[in-house]
């Protein structure tokens, strides 16, 4: 007898959970379907289970594809079940591609096609709670979303776009996902939309997008224009759509946990903000070479203008922009200084000067220090007169970040606005503005 054992969370059981349960099934006479705890799906990060672990085990059940079921409950399970059970083949869906070859000392480990479209059938009746993601844009960070979205339950990468056939291809095959390069077959093959294309581009893609009824989540720098940040809100408002800047930092749970801790009173009044993030980019880069929209401020200024203006609020009296130009006569270097009525702030960003890229925030009472990656919260410290009486606060940050803004992302579109505060559209709108603002003043004609 050929014993099979594969496991999952099978939450919002679909279409792509029946398949590979079938299948996991024909490849022997007996099959074993280990389903995972809520707990265990948060110690691997997963966000948004929605359903019960009853309720996720009484829909592996009901598909009677499985003989026996098992609870999931920790790492390394996985491998004691093998052993323990006399397990001949360990299955899981091919969006896990060599994550599991180590079992292979133990068993024969097989990956099942992903199924890609999990709309075209009727499951997907049922399941409407499940948004079909489509892509735009095939670069660095689409890549990076890919394995982020996946751990959030309640979407499901579909498909990409790129107008170029062969770009949007290469990309699909590798996440295995559908490629277009037709832009109304993309839009209707998808629920929502992730723009993941070149700054300049998403004004055009996100006004396309909310016009085919899509919610969207922008990359950040969302806009380089404040009528048009502005315009975009307003059409989202008109079509009852999201649109929601993808600014990482705002949505992680550290950074959130800094902010509470820094306008609870602690520190006292606060007095002073100082956010600093650089990064040494090959002068090749897009980065460092677009003489339009590239540069330092463009490429880092949301992440370093959000703890000021998180903190200190949008009634700032004045702004300084200082900056330093590589050969080419982009940005390298930038500080922007904040006047507020009673405080004062720095927000520093380069792609060619490396400082210490951390995060200061002064009061009356005391001050909090962030190291970098204070863009990615994981720990910070709040300090008092006496220096020996320090807090530590530490919080977890998973993978590239990215999931916890699209878990809210995902929220929002349920209609739970608990998650609005974090970003808020006329924060938004001032960043835009002050991209624009900084392009005009370097003149590029935009
Ligand atoms: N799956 C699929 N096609 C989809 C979605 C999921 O074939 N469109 C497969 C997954 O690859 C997995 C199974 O369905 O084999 C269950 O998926 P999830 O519930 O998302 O569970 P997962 O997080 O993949 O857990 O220890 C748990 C395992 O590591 C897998």
């Amino acid at each position: 007898m050929t014993k099979v054992i594969t496991y999952g969370t099978f939450d919002l059981f679909h279409e792509g959970h029946y398949r590979l349960l079938q299948r996991a099934k024909e490849l022997g006479d007996y099959l074993i379907v280990g389903v995972t705890t809520e707990a265990y799906d948060k110690a691997r990060g997963k966000l948004n289970i929605v359903d019960s672990l009853m309720t996720r085990i009484e829909n592996v059940k009901k598909t009677g594809f499985a003989d026996e079921i098992l609870i999931e409950e920790a790492p390394g399970q996985k491998f004691n079940d093998i052993k323990r059970l006399h397990i001949d083949i360990f299955t899981v869906g091919s969006d896990w591609r060599g994550q599991f070859d180590y079992l292979s000392d133990y068993c024969k480990v097989v990956y099942l096609e992903r199924t890609k479209n999990i709309s075209s059938t009727m499951l997907r009746e049922k399941n409407s709670r499940i948004q079909r993601i489509g892509i735009i844009g095939t670069g660095r960070i689409a890549e990076r979303f890919i394995p982020e979205a996946k751990l959030v339950s309640g979407v499901s990468t579909q498909g990409v776009y790129n107008p170029h056939l062969e770009s949007a291809k290469r990309f699909a095959d590798k996440w295995e996902i559908d490629a277009y390069a037709d832009v109304e077959s993309f839009f209707s093959a998808v629920d929502i939309v992730y723009v993941a294309s070149p700054h300049e581009t998403h004004y055009g893609y996100i006004k396309q997008a909310m016009e085919h009824g899509k919610h969207v989540i922008c990359e950040k720098p969302m806009a380089l224009k404040k009528k048009q940040a502005e315009e975009l809100f307003q059409d989202a408002k008109e079509h009852g759509l999201i649109l929601f800047e993808g600014i990482k930092t705002a949505y992680c749970p550290g950074f959130n946990k800094l902010l509470g801790i820094a306008c609870s009173g602690t520190i006292g009044s606060i007095r002073n903000v100082e956010a600093c993030f650089t990064k040494l980019e090959n002068a090749e880069s897009r980065e460092l070479t677009d003489q339009k929209y590239g540069g330092s401020f463009t490429e880092l200024g949301s992440y370093v203008l959000l703890p000021i203006l998180k903190v200190l609020g949008e009634d700032f009296e004045d702004i300084q922009y200082d900056t330093i130009r590589g050969e080419n006569g982009l940005d390298v270097f930038t500080k922007i200084s904040f006047r507020y009525p009673n405080a004062i702030a720095t927000a520093t960003c380069g792609l060619g000067v490396k400082s210490e890229g951390r995060l200061l925030i002064a009061g009356t009472k005391g001050y909090i220090v962030a190291e970098a990656p204070w863009w990615k919260t994981t720990y910070f410290e709040v300090h008092y007169e006496n220096p020996l009486e320090v807090e530590k606060y530490t919080e977890r940050f998973l993978g590239d970040g990215l999931r916890y803004e699209i878990s809210d992302f995902l929220s929002m579109i349920n209609g739970n606005s608990n998650s609005e505060f974090k970003l808020t559209r006329s924060e938004s709108v001032i960043m835009a503005d002050m991209m624009e603002q900084f392009l005009e003043m370097e003149n590029r004609n935009i």
